[in-house]
Formats: C-alpha cells, sequence, structure tokens
C-alpha cells in the first residue's frame, strides 16, 4: 500500500516577508481544494515562524532547511532543532547536497542532525544524492546506497522521516534523470533503507529533488517507490508549487 505522498518546498536563501503572500494564495487554494498529499514548505530560519503563523490551522506544515546537530551552546550563527520546534515547525531538511559540498557535511554529521530533529520531535528530511561524475563513472547506485546506510540513524525508526533522493546535476539546472533512473535508485535506496532499519522503515517516503516543474512533476510521482518530491524553484510561487501538488 502506498501511504500519502509528501510534496515540501524547499525554499533555500529566498524570501522575505513579502513572500508570505504567496503562502497566503497556497493556503486559500488548498481550502477551496484540499490537496490529497502532505504539504511543506521550509523557508529559511527568519521565516518558519512567521510562516507558521500564516499557515496556522491550514495543511501547510513548515519547515526548517538545516539545524546543528548539537542542542544548544556557543555555534555562532546556528539553530537547533529545538529552535525550529519551538518557532512551530514539524519538519527540518537535513543533508541538502548544497550543504554537503558548501559545509564540507559528511554522511555522520547529517546522521547526527537527524537524530537532534528525532529528539526535537521534528521529522528530517534526509537528504542523499550523486554526483555528475559520479553518475558517469556508473557509481551513481552504489554511492547512494552507502549515503543512505550512513546518513540514517537508528532513532529515526518508527518515527515520522523522509528521505529525499537528489540528484547533484540535476539541482537547479533543469536537467533531470530518466524515469528509469529515477525508479532504479528508488528501489536501492529503499533496499538500502530496509537493510539499515527493517520493515518498520517500509512506510517512509523517498521523495524525488532536483528541477521537480509543473510539467515533469506528473510523470515523475508516478514512479514506482517515488513518495513525494522536494521542490526547490518551482516552490517559491503558488502558481508553480500548486500544480505540483495536483500532480501528487
Ligand atoms: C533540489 C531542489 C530542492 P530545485 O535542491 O531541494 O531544488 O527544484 O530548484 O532543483
Amino acid at each position: 500500500k502506498q501511504s500519502v505522498k509528501l510534496i515540501a518546498g524547499n525554499w533555500k536563501m529566498n524570501g522575505l516577508g513579502a513572500s508570505l503572500d504567496e503562502v497566503a494564495v497556497l493556503r486559500r487554494a488548498l481550502e477551496a481544494e484540499p490537496a490529497t498529499c502532505r504539504v511543506a514548505l521550509c523557508p529559511p530560519a527568519t521565516l518558519v515562524e512567521r510562516l507558521g503563523a500564516a499557515a496556522r490551522g491550514s495543511a501547510i506544515e513548515v519547515g526548517g532547511q538545516d539545524c546543528r546537530a548539537e542542542p544548544h551552546g556557543a555555534f555562532t550563527g546556528s539553530v537547533s532543532a529545538a529552535m525550529l520546534k519551538d518557532a512551530g515547525a514539524s519538519l527540518v531538511i537535513v543533508g541538502h547536497s548544497e550543504r554537503r559540498q558548501e559545509f564540507g557535511e559528511n554522511d555522520g554529521l547529517v546522521a547526527a542532525k537527524a537524530e537532534a530533529a528525532v529528539l526535537a520531535s521534528l521529522a528530517p528530511i534526509i537528504c542523499v544524492g550523486e554526483t555528475l561524475e559520479q553518475r558517469e563513472a556508473g557509481k551513481a547506485v552504489a554511492v547512494v546506497r552507502d549515503q543512505v546506510m550512513n546518513s540514517l540513524p537508528k532513532a529515526v525508526l518508527g518515527r515520522d522521516f523522509a528521505v529525499a533522493y537528489e540528484p547533484v546535476w540535476a539541482i537547479g539546472t533543469g536537467l533531470t534523470p530518466t524515469l528509469e533512473q529515477i525508479e532504479e535508485v528508488h528501489r536501492a535506496v529503499r533496499a538500502a533503507m530496509l537493510e539499515r532499519l527493517g520493515l518498520g522503515s517500509a512506510a517512509a517516503p523517498i521523495l524525488y529533488g532536483g528541477s521537480v516543474k509543473p510539467d515533469n512533476a506528473r510523470d515523475i510521482l508516478a514512479v514506482p517507490e517515488v513518495g513525494g518530491a522536494l521542490v526547490g524553484g518551482a516552490s517559491l510561487k503558488a502558481a508553480d508549487f500548486l500544480p505540483i501538488i495536483r500532480a501528487a
């Protein structure tokens, strides 16, 4: 049985107070016609609280884009999982490739962040994905399998969590893998999850991310083992995000 899909928007470092107008538009559309999937928006940390207020009472869930693994302390500029929870978040993205690449985050750190999220009662969306070089070397499945085995803490078992497969070369580029390639990797992610966590992880959705747009969402979301999408650029405007939600 396929569980309900999760469509999560990742605003990355985009969004000011005025962007909440888009949330209002989305909210009205979802009130007029409820979504058949879960819908989440992950704005920058500065907007988590206000977006939460704008979405309160609606079906839109709010998430952070990253959290520190430690619960508190002398970590200038960082945000803890408990802080996101306190600001109204119910989810948090961890291990996005932009953080793995730009901040050198490795699987061990990503697992620690996912565990911190669970401890703070946030659902982690744990990201994995191969680079173009790894894909061209025929290593995509092996790399992603390794990331799943090492980035998922045992603590997620029995909790709300998701894995997001985002091929690095598909992020923000307009390029996407073929549907067959997506299916191949998603099946490998599921197999690795089951091996790492057992049958209890069978219901956790595996999201696809990387240049999901209104015009490719329906095909991608129909691929076996695709349990939703992590959407970057196309989540900023309700007019783009809504058709993706409707495709789920
Ligand atoms: C991948 C994705 C959202 P985009 O990073 O996480 O971004 O949809 O802009 O490729």
